[in-house]
């Protein structure tokens, strides 16, 4: 891994991900869709305009910048994907398929990210196991299932260099993620702060597997670094870090702001998605293969949350 391309780079994952590969000491292009500008602290290093769909542009991007190593973090999330089924299919699998193809041709590294959307009701919830059943009801998780399997396809058949990470839900407070079931969880912080009340979308009681932005970066880095002779998954790894449920987040988020209350206002569609996904994982392959291990418990991410918020209300107010 050298020269890198982070396709995605203005969204939740890529505006975190360029500047730490870029501080590691890697070559890295952020490329943003056009569609969304790119965040301006992307902009101290290379950049360029890309559409997953578009492969001839893509390649050519790919060989102006010697591009060893692909970070492809276009998705349409799972909420927003049941509005857009069309958008999630076409992103999710004849952009990944696009994106194969080329790395057969180039010989690049592929990174990938998949999801706990690729499990559904039939699913084991708790400590869902790394290789079990996999049948989605939404097609943001049906296309992270067809990427898992054309990324170990694509590595089977032509060798292509495939790696990928179930991400469970993903928090942060750099760029705000969209349409994803998990986004509860980012959302919580910023309305403890604003207006110190939280109306919550999913019930009492449900547990989601999650994980802080710094590790969901380590996890991408450290997979994609690691020795290809000690891993046997490839696509794609189960990695656990926090589980928790919106009472647990509150009560951690009531310890720094007692005053803080929590509501519920059930979303049918968002609370159906969350029942059919696991509470908790069994991250053992991914600790055996390549080590990982989080870092972060809830309260320290809660800590790191409402600091970070607090700093950037205050300098926009
Ligand atoms: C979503 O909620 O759709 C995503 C995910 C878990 O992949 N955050």
């Amino acid at each position: 891994m050298k020269n890198i391309l982070v396709i995605g780079a203005a969204g939740q994952i890529g505006s975190e991900l360029v500047p730490e590969l870029r501080a590691r000491g890697y070559m890295t292009v952020a490329a943003g869709s056009g569609r969304t500008p790119l965040p301006e602290h992307l902009t101290d290093g290379p950049t360029a305009t890309v559409n997953l769909l578009d492969s001839d542009a893509l390649d050519a991007v790919i060989k102006h910048f010697n591009i060893d190593t692909v970070f492809n973090l276009a998705a349409i999330l799972s909420a927003v994907g049941e509005t857009r089924p069309m958008a999630a299919w076409n992103l999710g699998v004849y952009g990944v398929i696009g994106l194969l193809e080329l790395a057969r041709d180039r010989k690049l590294s592929v990174f990938t990210p998949s999801s706990i959307g690729v499990f559904g009701p039939e699913t084991p919830h708790n400590l869902t196991p790394q290789d079990t059943v996999c049948r989605p009801r939404t097609m943001y998780g049906i296309t992270k299932v067809a990427g898992e399997l054309l990324s170990d396809y694509y590595r089977a058949k032509y060798g292509v260099d495939a790696r990928s990470v179930r991400y469970p839900g993903l928090i942060s407070y750099v760029t705000p993620p969209g349409g994803g079931t998990t986004d509860y969880a980012i959302d919580i912080y910023w309305k403890a702060i604003e207006t110190g009340v939280y109306r919550c979308p999913l019930k009492a009681g449900t547990y989601l597997p999650m994980m802080f932005m710094p590790d969901a970066l380590r996890a991408a880095i450290e997979l994609m670094e690691a020795d290809a002779s000690r891993l046997k998954h490839f696509n794609s790894f189960n990695v656990g870090a926090l589980s928790f449920d919106p009472e647990e987040v509150a009560a951690s988020i009531q310890k720094r702001l007692p005053g803080f209350k929590l509501e519920y206002d059930v979303n049918p569609l968002l609370q159906s998605i969350a029942d059919s996904w696991p509470d908790d994982l069994d991250d053992s392959a991914a600790r055996e293969e390549w080590d990982w291990v989080p870092q972060y418990n809830l309260d320290q991410m809660t800590n790191v949350m409402l600091n970070a918020i607090t700093k950037r209300l205050t300098e926009s107010a």
